[in-house]
């Protein structure tokens, strides 16, 4: 598919054609522009002019720039982005970029700069506490629960919304990363020689294998809520209230191109995942004080989750079948799918393509340890989630098996 690439050369006459933009930027008075996109996908441009008018512009790529033109991948993607941004900022406005405008021919998506947040995965890589994100990141999983499923749907509402975000290539490449290819390798995994023997294991243990089954099929059949799709810890921005390092804090999740209508625990699962690449990490330095303190974002995230959607039930009357007892049976069953997709995020960022800064940046001495420590630890959550597990005991087992494998 032929489109123009977005250039520092062409952004100015691109934002002068764009009646939304040119009154936020003045193509006139452009004083910087520069490419920050370190995703695994798409082009990202910073612009700001002379009189503090500043923007991003954001543009699909049709390859996976990871990877390069190689792995064609449709720009169609920033459709299902652009829209999730809407759908998603009407329901949690605070904690979703503002959208500008959206440019369907050449797959553009212009939002609010963010430059004053910065990447949760950094701050928490250098080891900064930013107080309430998760917690924050609980509601949002809660409100688009809600607000988009049947709980808060009419029905041909829900339907309408759900066949609309179809979004089939951007699954797919979740449906081989996470949940085969960590166990059918196509040559695209990688570890370091001393973790061979660990990835090799952990390929060839059948409960795990089977737990993966399990996890992929319900991803790709239980069309629940329009979740975000991708909610690791590089997907939400952060920004001390104060303005200092860390402390309390707000927070944006933005880069929704995988969002479709899936299974409300992936992106709690994604969460947790995180938060524990983060432990590890902080395990391998020896700082168990941080370590302890991201773990323990699983609860937190997980305690607002649930306390949002039980209001957002329990004050709606869209459907009298849906009543307080149905609802517990509801989070019992995200929960323990929470536990599976936390496994099963966790492992493929050790051994699968799309890794992380958080074990990569390590060096092999430790991140050998860190590396072991997820991938028994992701078999483990799935051996022990069972009905009634809580996150207080996923915490546990996350420190508790880290520590015993460190190579610290
Ligand atoms: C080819 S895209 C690789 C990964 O980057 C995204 O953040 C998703 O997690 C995806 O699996
Ligand atoms: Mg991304």
């Amino acid at each position: 598919m032929a489109y123009e690439f977005l250039t520092s050369e062409n952004i100015p006459a691109y934002i002068a054609s764009k009646s939304k933009l040119n009154k936020i930027v003045n193509p006139d008075k452009i004083s910087n522009i520069a490419e920050v996109g370190d995703g695994n996908l798409n082009l990202v441009f910073i612009i700001h002019d002379s009189d503090g008018g500043t923007l991003v512009l954001k543009q699909a790529l049709p390859y996976v720039r990871l990877v390069g033109p190689d792995w064609p991948m449709t720009p169609f993607r920033a459709e299902h982005e652009a829209e999730a941004l809407r759908i998603h900022g009407e329901l949690d406005p605070k904690k979703i970029p503002v959208m500008f405008d959206y440019d369907p021919d050449r797959f553009i998506i212009a939002m609010e700069n963010l430059s004053s947040f910065r990447v949760w995965r950094g701050a928490m890589i250098e080891g900064l506490r930013h107080e309430g994100v998760a917690e924050a990141m609980g509601e949002l999983v809660a409100e688009v629960a809600f607000g988009t499923s049947a709980l808060g749907l009419a029905s041909k509402e829900q339907k309408e919304s759900l066949a609309a975000s179809i979004n089939p290539e951007l699954c797919r490449i979740t449906e081989d990363l996470v949940f085969t290819e960590p166990y059918h390798d196509i040559g695209r995994n990688k570890v370091l020689p001393e973790n061979q023997p660990d990835a090799d294991k952990h390929a060839a243990d059948a409960e795990m294998r089977l737990a993966m089954a399990d996890a992929k099929w319900i991803f790709m059949t239980k069309a629940e809520a329009l979740i975000h799709g991708d909610l690791h810890s590089g997907s939400i921005m952060v920004r001390a209230l104060d303005g200092s390092k860390e402390g309390p804090a707000e927070a944006r999740a933005f880069d929704s191109e995988f969002a479709f209508y899936g299974p409300i625990a992936f992106d709690i699962g994604a969460m947790w995942a995180n938060f524990t690449l983060s432990a590890a990490r902080h395990i391998a330095l020896g700082d168990e004080a941080y370590a302890n303190w991201a773990l323990e974002l699983i609860t937190k995230s997980w305690n607002s989750f649930e306390a949002t959607i039980r209001a957002k039930v329990n004050q709606s009357n869209q459907d009298p079948m849906w009543t307080a007892e149905f609802l517990e049976r509801r989070l019992a069953d995200w929960m323990i799918e929470s536990w599976l997709f936390a496994a099963a995020k966790m492992s493929r960022r050790i051994v699968g393509l799309a890794k992380v800064h958080d074990i990569e940046a390590l060096e092999p001495r430790l991140r050998e340890g860190a590396a072991r420590g997820i991938l028994e630890l992701s078999r483990e959550i799935v051996r022990h989630r069972k009905p009634g597990v809580t996150t207080k005991q996923f915490e546990a087992l996350a420190l508790e098996t880290l520590k015993k494998h460190s190579t610290r």
